[in-house]
C-alpha cells in the first residue's frame, strides 16, 4: 500500500512500518497510540495532521514521514494467533555482567574474567541461568571495550583468550549458559582492518562508509557523525564515537568476515550472542541528508536511514542460514527505536532473524530523553509494557529489563530522594519475575544498587556524558545546568564497581577501583543483603525460584486487569492463576483485592489493607 497525505491514520497504522512510526512520532511528543486507536482522530486524513499540529509538524517533515513510510518495504502482517513454542531461552533468567565493574581478581582496580569466575557461584546462587557478558575484546577503550581492535582476542586488562576458555567451561560446569556481545555494526579506528583502509588499501577502504561531503547525520555521542581523515582525503562514518568507524555492511566481504568471527566464538562453546546495535547495520544507499524535525523530535539527525535499514532483515537471515542456525545459537539484538511490530519482523519464530531483542521505549517517559532531568513515573511506562504482553504476537518473545550498562538505575531513576529505594527495586523484581518474556537482570540490580553522587565532571569516565557536557556548555548551557544533567542520565550510574562486601572498595578491588565505588557500599552490599532476610537480594532469590517453580509464570497467558491509573493489576493464567497488584506511586492507594486472600509475596514486611507506597503484591488462586 502506497502511503500519501490522504491515506487516513487508521490505514496508516495497518502496517507495521506506520504503527510503529506513528507510533514513535506520538511517543516523542509524549502521546501514545491509543490516541488514534481509540477515538474518532483514526478516520483523519495523514495530511490533516500537519494542520492539527499547529506548525509543530513542518510540510518538509511530513515529505520525510511519508517518505519514510514507504521505504520500509514489508509492512502488512497478519494477527493470527499461534502456539507459543518452549524454548529454554524463553524458561531462563539472564544476568548481564558488565566485566569492567564486576570483580577485580588481581589488584589493578580493573575488573577482569578470572573475577566473573570467581562470582560465578554467587550468580548461579542468585538462580540465574544465563550470563551476558559485554565485550572483553581487545580495545583501546574509547567506549569501554564497545570499540573493538581485535574480535579474536582479549582486552589485555580482563586477562587472555585460555581464561574466556576457562569462563565457558566453568560456566557449563554449573549449567549456566553463556552469551557474549559482538559490536558488528562498527570497529575500532585502531583495528587492521581500518589501519590497513587509511594506508589506501582497496579492499579494506570497502568495508568503511566514506565521503567527500558528509552528509547531516548526528553521532550518539555527540557532534557530526563523520570524522575526517586526511590520510585519504575524505570523512569516514562514526554513529558513535570517533574512534568507532562504521562497518558497510553492503559489502558482503564484511558480512563473511563477521560470521566468520562469530562461527570462531561458537566453535569456542558460547550459547549465543547480544548483537549491539545490530539494527543499525543497514542504511538507505547514498546516506542521504535526515530530516530535521524527525532529528530533533528523535535527538539524532539521519536515524530514519538506519534505525530499520533496507537491507536489515536480509542480512540477519543471511547471518542466522550462515552461522546461527547450524549451532542452534541464541541471539538478543540490541535494536534501539525499533517498534512492536517492525520487531515482529526480526523476532518472529518463523522469520529466521533473531531469538529475541531489546527495545528501549519503556526505559524513558513519553516526550522525555535520557539526559533530561526528570523523575521516572511508573505509571508511564505501563501502557509501554502491556503492549509488548498483548500485541507482539505468540510468535515472538518478550525480553524484560529495566537496567543495562547504559543506563541510570532505575530505583534512582523513579525515585531521585531514595526514600523507596527497596520497595521499588522489588517492585521491579516481580516485574522482571512475573510478566511474560525472559527477564535480565543487570548486575547490581539485584542488590538495588544506586545511581553515584557525582559532583565533580573529573569523576566521570564515560565518553557519551564528557562529550555530552562539552557540547551542552559550548552552546551556552550553564556548566551546573549541564552537570546537572549529567546527574540525570550518565552511563557511569550503571557502571560503578560491584558492591561485594563492607570492606575495602566495596570488596571489588585491593587498590582503587577505575572508577569510584558507591559510598553506599557499606550498607548496600551483596554480603549484607545474603544475611538479611528482607533484603532486595533475597527478594530477587525467593521470587527466581517462585517462578522457576510455576511454569505458569512463565509461560501462562497474560491479562491486564483495568483499575486505576495508579495501579498496574495483571494476571497470568495456565494451570493455575497468579493476580499481580502494584502500586505505581508514592501514595497510598486503595486494593481492589484486599479482603479476596493473602498474598504469596509482598514488598513489605508485614500487611496492611491499603496498598503503601509502591507495594507490589503477588496472589495466587
Ligand atoms: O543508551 C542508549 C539508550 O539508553 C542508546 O542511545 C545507546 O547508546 C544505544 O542503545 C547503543 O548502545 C550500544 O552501543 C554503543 C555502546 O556505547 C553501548 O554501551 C551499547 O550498549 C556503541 O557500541
Ligand atoms: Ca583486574
Amino acid at each position: 500500500m502506497e502511503i500519501t497525505r490522504n491515506t487516513r491514520l487508521k490505514d496508516v497504522i495497518r502496517t507495521a512500518s506506520g504503527h510503529d512510526t506513528v507510533a514513535r512520532l506520538l511517543y516523542s511528543l509524549g502521546l501514545d497510540l491509543d490516541l488514534i486507536t481509540n477515538t474518532p482522530i483514526g478516520l483523519l486524513k495523514l495530511g490533516a495532521l500537519e494542520k492539527l499540529s499547529f506548525g509543530k509538524i513542518s510540510s518538509s517533515f511530513m515529505d520525510a514521514f511519508i517518505r519514510i513510510l514507504n521505504s520500509l518495504g514489508e509492512s502488512e502482517f497478519s494477527n493470527e494467533p499461534g502456539q507459543t513454542g518452549i524454548a529454554w531461552w524463553k524458561e531462563a533468567v539472564f544476568y548481564q555482567v558488565y566485566p569492567r565493574s564486576f570483580k577485580d581478581s588481581n589488584g589493578d582496580g580493573i575488573g577482569d574474567i578470572k573475577g566473573i569466575i570467581e562470582k560465578l557461584d554467587y550468580i548461579k546462587d542468585l538462580g540465574a541461568d544465563a550470563v551476558w557478558c559485554s565485550p572483553f575484546f581487545d580495545s583501546p577503550n574509547a567506549d569501554n571495550g564497545y570499540d573493538i581492535r581485535d574480535y579474536r582476542s582479549v582486552m589485555a586488562e580482563f586477562g587472555t583468550l585460555d581464561d574466556v576458555k576457562q569462563l565457558i567451561k566453568e560456566c557449563h560446569d554449573r549449567d549456566i549458559r553463556l552469551i557474549i556481545d559482538l559490536v558488528m555494526n562498527h570497529t575500532s579506528d585502531e583495528y587492521e582492518w581500518f589501519r590497513k583502509a587509511l594506508c589506501g588499501d582497496e579492499k579494506y577502504r570497502g568495508y568503511y562508509m566514506w565521503s567527500k561531503k558528509p552528509n547531516n547525520w548526528t553521532s550518539f555521542f555527540s557532534g557530526s557523525a563523520w570524522k575526517f581523515f586526511p590520510q585519504v582525503g575524505e570523512y569516514a562514518l562514526h554513529l558513535f564515537a570517533d574512534k568507532q568507524i562504521d562497518l558497510n555492511w553492503d559489502n558482503p566481504d564484511v558480512r563473511k568476515e563477521m560470521y566468520d568471527i562469530a562461527g570462531f566464538w561458537l566453535d569456542l562453546g558460547v550459547d549465543g550472542f547480544r548483537l549491539d546495535v545490530v539494527s543499525f547495520i543497514s542504511k538507505t544507499e547514498g546516506l542521504p541528508d535526515g530530516d530535521p524535525t524527525v532529528g530533533s523530535l528523535m535527538g539524532f539527525t539521519g536515524i530514519e536511514h538506519y534505525f530499520h535499514g533496507p537491507h536489515l532483515d536480509e542480512y540477519l537471515r543471511e547471518f542466522n542460514r550462515e552461522v546461527l542456525s547450524p549451532y542452534s545459537a541464541y541471539t538478543v539484538g540490541e535494536c534501539p527505536g525499533n517498534g512492536i511490530m517492525m520487531s515482529r519482523m526480526i523476532t518472529g519464530d518463523d522469520r529466521g532473524e533473531l531469538s529475541q531483542l531489546f527495545s528501549f521505549d519503556h526505559i524513558e517517559n513519553p516526550g522525555k530523553k535520557r539526559f533530561d532531568v526528570y523523575d521516572f513515573d511508573l505509571r508511564k511506562m505501563v501502557p509501554e509494557l502491556v503492549r509488548w504482553q498483548t500485541e507482539y504476537s505468540d510468535h515472538c518473545w518478550p525480553t524484560l529489563f529495566f537496567e543495562n550498562h547504559d543506563n541510570p538505575r532505575i530505583c534512582s531513576k523513579a525515585d531521585h530522594t531514595g526514600r523507596y529505594r527497596v520497595q521499588i527495586s522489588k517492585l521491579i523484581a516481580v516485574l522482571l519475575f512475573t510478566l511474560k518474556g525472559t527477564p535480565y537482570v543487570y548486575q547490581g540490580g539485584e542488590l538495588g544498587m544506586t545511581d553515584y553522587p557525582f559532583r565533580d565532571l573529573s569523576e566521570y569516565r564515560d565518553v557519551e556524558s564528557l562529550n555530552y557536557f562539552r557540547e551542552k556548555t559550548s552552546c551556552g548551557v550553564a556548566e551546573d545546568e549541564a552537570m546537572k544533567m549529567l546527574l540525570y542520565g550518565s552511563r557511569d550510574h550503571a557502571r560503578t564497581p560491584m558492591q561485594w562486601s563492607s570492606g575495602k572498595n566495596a570488596g571489588f578491588s585491593d587498590s582503587a577501583p577505575w572508577i569510584g565505588v558507591n559510598p553506599n557500599y557499606t550498607e548496600i552490599n551483596a554480603e549484607a543483603e545474603a544475611a538479611d532476610p528482607g533484603s532486595v537480594l533475597n527478594c530477587y532469590r525467593s521470587l527466581i525460584s517462585l517462578r522457576k517453580t510455576h511454569r505458569t509464570l512463565i509461560y501462562g497467558s497474560f491479562r491486564k486487569i483495568r483499575t486505576s491509573k495508579n495501579l498496574l493489576v495483571y494476571e497470568r493464567s495456565g494451570d493455575e492463576n497468579f493476580t499481580v497488584v502494584i502500586n505505581l506511586t508514592g501514595r497510598r492507594r486503595r486494593n481492589p483485592f484486599s479482603s479476596d486472600s493473602s498474598p504469596v509475596f509482598s514488598n513489605y514486611p508485614d500487611s496492611a489493607d491499603a496498598l503503601r507506597p509502591y507495594e507490589a503484591l503477588i496472589y495466587r488462586r
